[in-house]
């Protein structure tokens, strides 16, 4: 009973929010790296607002983020103390192909990953990697558009060619696109697309989608080719659409909201557009160039285990005078059942039990939950030690809610890792002050700090949850 025996506990970062060291190792610009913090990161990340060129101060601090980029033995020795049994971390593009369209990759970039795959195995982690984790080399968003461009297919695949060769032996796990959702939200973030005016904004972004979903295709399609060991899954931003009342019509508003998220697992897990997506193309004019060949790629090569990202469930309501609150990425009206995080996402542990489920029983494959957590903010006494019981309880309550879909109803589960097991740059906020982790960093949105590491209450907490394999909690 309980999780399966070698079930995946860790934690997950993203380079761009992790590593620093933007310009160091012979890395490129990305388009991560031009993106502010403050009030102009919103239509930058939706690519209303272009801005394409980095800027010292204002681009603080992900441009030096926590320092991973030197202090990774330090960082991974501390989630091998908590007994991670694996590390889920993004490549940025922009190290492995500076940028992006050249022929050999950047011998430098290539290592400094083996380093760091080879540190996990000193430990016996399993290194879980996401190939893009909205990051694309800024040549690529300059020179062709991002992702609207199909040549981006060719260039991403000449990425998965080095490093499923280099790695091979060193990393079973990979995930294609981080989110592959967020394109239809945060377009500019999630796939270097920005708009002219007047452009049809729908009809870039499902041409883009298109793009990625060959992209995704045709990595799985030579990760096993490579070696025939490496489990391959698409990752989304998941949390289930309620229905704010059981008016039918708040009903189907929900279900439509759902199948807004479904559609890019549909097409990776089932191999096929489906018809409800396919008819919303037609009634809205939305016409995908597709070529001869995509279809038989996207049937063929679909998808090992699904992943996604839970913080929130969210609530749809047909009715224009109920309130709305702030979330992961979309937007939700406020579910009087629930109490919200500090910056609104609504904390709802049964919301992951009633997704998984979902999700499960929608594609009957493996799910590994890859992003969960709390984001608050942390004030450490003077050694730097946190007593946050207030991420003990939101995990805790999720893991046993996950425990629950295992147990009682069936769910096959890889593996979970937290969000930010160390303090990250936050992807919303561009800044420090939204922490995650069972590790505090010395940093703060200013720029101040020495980087030290400590540990918070909840690093025993989440060692011994490992150690009891989740029946601790
Ligand atoms: C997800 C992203 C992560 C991340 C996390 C938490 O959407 O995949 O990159 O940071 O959300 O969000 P935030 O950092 O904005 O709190």
């Amino acid at each position: 009973m309980g999780f399966r025996e070698d079930f995946l506990w860790g934690g997950a970062t993203a380079a761009n929010q992790t590593e620093g060291g933007y310009n160091e190792g012979g890395r490129g610009l990305a388009n991560v790296d031009v993106i502010p913090h403050g009030e102009d990161r919103f239509p930058v990340m939706k690519g209303h607002m272009k801005m394409f060129d980095f800027d010292e101060d204002h681009f603080y601090p992900a441009k030096e983020a926590i320092d991973h980029y030197h202090r990774y033995e330090e960082d991974i020795a501390l989630f091998a103390e908590m007994g991670f049994k694996t590390y889920r971390l993004s490549i940025a593009w922009s190290r492995i192909f500076p940028k992006g369209d050249e022929a050999e990759p950047n011998e430098e970039g290539l290592k400094f990953y083996e380093n760091i795959f080879k540190e996990c195995k000193k430990y016996g982690i399993e290194p879980l990697v996401t190939i893009t984790h909205f990051d694309i080399p800024m040549h690529l968003v300059k020179e062709y558009g991002g992702w609207r461009n199909r040549k981006m297919i060719g260039f991403y695949e000449n990425l998965c060619n080095a490093i499923f060769r280099r790695y091979k032996g060193l990393v079973k796990y990979w995930l294609t696109f981080n989110e592959i959702n967020v394109i239809m939200h945060l377009p500019f973030m999630g796939a270097g697309l920005y708009f002219e005016e007047g452009e049809n904004e729908e009809q870039v972004q499902y041409q883009a989608i298109h793009h990625e979903l060959i992209a995704s295709a045709v990595a799985t399609k030579i990760a096993h080719e490579v070696d025939p060991e490496n489990q391959v899954g698409c990752m989304l931003a998941a949390g289930k659409f309620y229905p704010y009342t059981p008016n039918p019509k708040d009903v189907l508003a929900a279900q439509q909201a759902d199948r807004e998220n479904y559609f890019f697992i549909d097409v990776q897990s089932r191999g096929e557009y489906p018809a409800y997506a396919l008819k919303k193309f037609e009634r809205k004019g939305i016409d995908i160039q597709m070529e001869e060949g995509d279809s038989e790629l996207l049937k063929q090569y679909t998808v090992d285990f699904i992943s996604f990202s839970y913080y929130s469930s969210r609530v749809v309501a047909t009715d224009p005078e109920v309130d709305e609150v702030g979330g992961n990425i979309m937007s939700s009206v406020k579910n009087p059942y629930l109490e919200a995080s500090e910056w609104g996402w609504q904390i709802d542990p049964l919301g992951l039990r009633i997704t998984m489920n979902e999700i499960y029983d929608r594609y009957q494959k493996p799910l590994f939950i890859v992003e969960n957590g709390l984001g608050a903010v942390d004030t450490p006494d003077e050694n730097g030690y946190v007593a946050d019981d207030y991420r003990i309880d939101y995990l805790a309550q999720h893991i046993q809610a996950m425990k629950d879909a295992v147990e009682i109803d069936g769910v096959d589960l890889l593996g979970y890792t937290t969000w930010g097991p160390i303090d990250i740059v936050s992807a919303s906020t561009g800044e420090m002050k939204k922490r995650y982790g069972f590790i505090y960093v010395d940093r703060d949105n200013e720029g101040n700090g020495t980087l030290k590491r400590s540990k918070k209450k909840s690093f025993d907490w989440y060692k011994k949850v490992i150690a009891t394999n989740g029946e601790d909690l």
